[in-house]
């Protein structure tokens, strides 16, 4: 059977890229996958054990090369350094930018309809970098920003307070790293403020923050490196962008206001993604333009 629609993960041969195409496997979704990696033996390993599962789902999966990426729907980076024990995701960048740089020069033309989806880190500052690189349109351009961390607050709240996550708003706002806050003044329970919640009146708030924002240094410390968490996260972004399913998640966003890339709740769909306006309170505001300048201080030095 042949699938119209296609994404390619680049670093596919990778932990978090396989993770990404398994979990659209178990999702379910009928779209064509394909890895490709510079070690081609390792997306060639990748591609043949997922399609082991895949058979019994409408999803296809292969290896393939840099020069068939440009014509997918969806392009997923996942390529290049990932943290060691205790470091901080800033500290990727110049690797990471030599890496994202060759990879968007080896995989023009890129099809002027589809949407780049940046996961390596640190993937706000890439995200910038990447539409400067491509020249695609700043919304069709996105990062799996604080999604991950989002659900990571949502998963906690949700055993605190005993209501199911899919009944919390609240997100991680600013940039997958060590700034990122939470949007408190804007944290529902199915649109009750999040803050009026008995429950939430002795909550020790900057110690829920810090405990989601260094989440992924304790995996890290335990197995080395994360994948299930963001690869299920991120095949959530390509199947809303694939179906054009126009739902709110907190991704790597361009928002105008700021003048850049930051984390933040935006409508997602097959056009790329729109932030949505949040009242945040004065204290977070001021938060979100500290991470906003530090983005683009390091972004615009490249
Ligand atoms: P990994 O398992 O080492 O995979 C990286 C892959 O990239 C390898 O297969 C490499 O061969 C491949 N690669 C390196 N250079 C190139 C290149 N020039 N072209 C194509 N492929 C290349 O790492 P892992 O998959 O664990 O992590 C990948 C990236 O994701 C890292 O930068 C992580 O920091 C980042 N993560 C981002 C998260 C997020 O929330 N945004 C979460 C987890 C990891």
């Amino acid at each position: 059977m042949s699938l119209t629609q296609r994404v390619s993960i680049i670093g596919g041969g990778g932990n978090v890229g396989a993770a990404i195409a398994y979990s659209l496997v178990v999702m379910q979704e009928p779209v064509e996958i394909l890895l490709v990696d510079v070690s081609k033996k390792m997306a060639e390993g990748q591609a043949l054990d997922i399609r082991d599962a895949a058979h019994l789902s409408p999803t296809q999966c292969r290896s393939g090369e840099f020069a068939e990426v440009g014509d997918s729907d969806v392009i997923v980076v996942t390529a290049g350094a990932r943290q060691s024990p205790g470091e901080p995701r800033s500290n990727l960048i110049d690797r990471n930018y030599k890496i994202l740089k060759s990879i968007v020069e080896q995989i023009q033309p890129i099809k002027p309809t589809a949407t780049l989806l940046m996961v390596t880190n640190p993937v706000d500052i890439l995200t910038s970098i990447a539409q400067k690189l491509s020249g695609l349109p700043k919304a069709q351009v996105i990062g799996s920003g604080t999604f991950l961390d989002s659900g990571r607050l949502r998963n906690y709240l949700s055993r605190k307070l005993n209501v199911n996550s899919q009944s919390i708003q609240a997100s991680m706002y600013g940039e997958h790293g060590d700034t990122q806050f939470v949007g408190w003044s804007v944290a529902t329970i199915a649109g009750a403020p999040m803050l009026n919640n008995p429950q939430m009146a002795n909550a020790n708030l900057k110690e829920i923050e810090d405990t989601i924002a260094h989440q992924a240094y304790d995996i890290i410390d335990a197995k080395g490196s994360t994948y299930y968490g963001i690869g299920y996260h991120v095949a959530t972004l390509v199947k809303c962008i694939l179906e054009n399913g126009r739902r709110v998640y907190p991704i790597c966003t361009y928002v105008d206001e700021y003048n850049t890339y930051l984390s933040y709740p935006a409508i997602l769909g097959s056009g790329g993604s729109s932030p949505i306006h949040f009242n945040l309170s004065d204290e977070e505001k001021t938060k979100l333009k500290i991470c906003a300048d530090s983005t683009k201080a390091i972004a615009d030095k490249y």
